[in-house]
């Protein structure tokens, strides 16, 4: 691997203006578990910038980082061993709604929140939503295939997918944004492309499904004697309505700690779980999810009735990730088990000696409907991660969940893919990889080892 000569040459095929040293920002993650002081940053400006830097990296034996918002949470998008970072930050350029399409299609570097302002004057909404939006980038996304608080009625960010163009490990430019909803013409690359990491290729700009934005929206806390009586609000509104957007699980420790760092206020103190529920239909759906929680005792509920009282709820729910970051690197575990089996696996973990006391904080939150739990557990030595994770990955292949809801793999599970996939399914990933990314420069410390 030969940097300084491929920053020579990247100088003098697209300009020296676009490529430097970075500082921590682009070498650290955002949990600051993975860190560099520094490191090579290329910041091409179109997608046949991006095909020009693949071509000298492969010229150069250089391995890359492609690198959106740099709001991961699994380690994927920092070097690890001296990659170069390929920065999509300024691509920022977004087209014109097409309304009659219901899409859009934006380059890499443009944020989720602006995806959603666009979207927005246009009367319409782009529903993947999740807190770090201000950051996040549409190529991030479609790398992680993110999915977020709006999953359980629209789908992950794959399901938004129309069409891609990418810099594929090779060098070639595949690039299908025609927009088409019904084309089995053969392989989906796109949805390859989603999820894949930066293992694969470098998304330079993704064609975006968009949704009506429903009139009336309802968001309300319900406060919980226990986790069942929680997750059973949950299911028996997500089972009633279909407007259903959201169903947020959060445990009273949880929020005691975002009350107390981020300086809010809970409406409803004193709870052991809690559910953040957002709804939005045509009609105000107040009511009909009111009558069904009517039905269900050991619960108070609060609803905001103005947007500042929603916004305030959100937070609640939203300053979990940077509240839990205050109290050290976290050691964050995104796993997916079957609904019913949450309040028993949420026990399991508060019960496992490893997990919490001597030191170690256990933060346990997440999308309830989805069965999807972030279980972050801080003041772990790096020594002690990977016995900590064998705890967490036990209890989750035990019930028949996923290693990885939303996050991806990363670096920081590699160790428990093959919990969740088989040899036969990893045998194909990698003759995928081999067959896209040939000479393996692309982001070649995730996924596999
Ligand atoms: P980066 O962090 O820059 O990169 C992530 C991965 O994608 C890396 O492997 C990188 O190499 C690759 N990559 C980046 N850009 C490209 C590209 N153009 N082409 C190819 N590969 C690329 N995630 C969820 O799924 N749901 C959530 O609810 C959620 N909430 C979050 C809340 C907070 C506060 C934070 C900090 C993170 C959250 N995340 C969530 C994780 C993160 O925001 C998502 O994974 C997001 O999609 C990453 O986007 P990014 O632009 O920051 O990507
Ligand atoms: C969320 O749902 C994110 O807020 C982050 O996926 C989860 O911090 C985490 O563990
Ligand atoms: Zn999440």
């Amino acid at each position: 691997m030969d940097t300084g000569a491929f920053t020579a040459a990247i100088g003098a095929a697209i300009g020296t203006d676009r490529v430097f040293v970075g500082d921590a920002r682009y070498a650290t993650d955002w949990t600051r578990r993975y860190s560099a002081p520094s490191c090579t940053v290329v910041r091409p400006l179109s997608t046949d910038e991006v095909a020009t830097v693949v071509r000298l990296a492969i010229e150069h034996s250089v391995a890359l980082v492609p690198q959106g918002g740099n709001t991961g949470l699994v380690g994927g998008g920092v070097p690890h061993r001296g990659e170069v970072v390929v920065s999509l930050e300024a691509m920022r350029a977004i087209g014109a709604v097409d309304t009659g399409a219901r899409q859009v299609t934006a380059e890499a570097g443009v944020t989720i929140e602006r995806v959603h302002d666009v979207a927005g004057l246009a009367g319409l909404r782009y529903p993947v939503d999740f807190g770090a939006r201000g950051t996040a980038t549409v190529g991030g996304s479609v790398a992680t295939n993110a999915g977020g608080v709006n999953v359980l009625r629209y789908g992950m960010t794959r399901h938004q997918l129309v069409g891609i163009e990418a810099v594929l490990g090779t060098g070639e430019v595949v690039s299908h944004l025609g927009g088409l909803v019904k084309d089995n013409t053969g392989y989906d690359l796109g949805a390859l492309l989603c999820g894949s990491e930066g293992t694969l290729g470098i998304v330079t700009k993704a064609r975006l499904r968009l949704v009506p934005a429903p009139a009336q929206r309802a968001t309300f806390l319900i406060g919980a004697a226990d986790l069942d009586t929680a997750m059973r609000c949950s299911a028996a509104l997500t089972s009633a309505l279909d407007c259903i957007d959201a169903a947020e699980l959060m445990l009273g420790s949880g929020v005691d700690l975002v009350v107390g760092v981020a300086g809010l206020t809970n409406p409803l103190p004193g709870h052991v779980a809690y559910l953040l529920v957002e709804c939005s239909a045509d009609t105000d759906p107040t009511e009909a999810a009111g009558r069904i929680l009517a039905g269900i005792d050991g619960i108070e509920v609060v609803a905001a009735s103005t947007a500042q009282q929603r916004r305030d709820l959100w937070r609640l729910r939203e300053e979990h990730t940077p509240s839990i970051n205050t109290l050290g690197p976290p050691i964050k575990f995104d796993v997916t088990v079957p609904v019913g089996s949450v309040p028993d696996f949420v026990n399991a973990l508060h019960t496992n000696a490893k997990l919490s006391g001597n030191g170690r904080s256990l933060v346990v939150f997440g999308h309830a409907a989805d069965g999807n739990l972030h279980v972050n557990v801080v003041g772990v030595a790096e020594s002690d991660s990977e016995e900590v994770g064998d705890q967490v990955m036990a209890l989750v292949a035990g019930n028949g969940g996923s290693v990885s809801a939303e996050h991806g793999i990363g670096v920081a599970k590699k160790r428990w893919l093959g919990l969740s996939r088989s040899a036969a399914e990893i045998a194909a990933m990698k003759a995928v990889k081999s067959a896209l990314d040939p000479f393996g420069i692309m982001n070649p410390n995730v996924l596999f080892d």
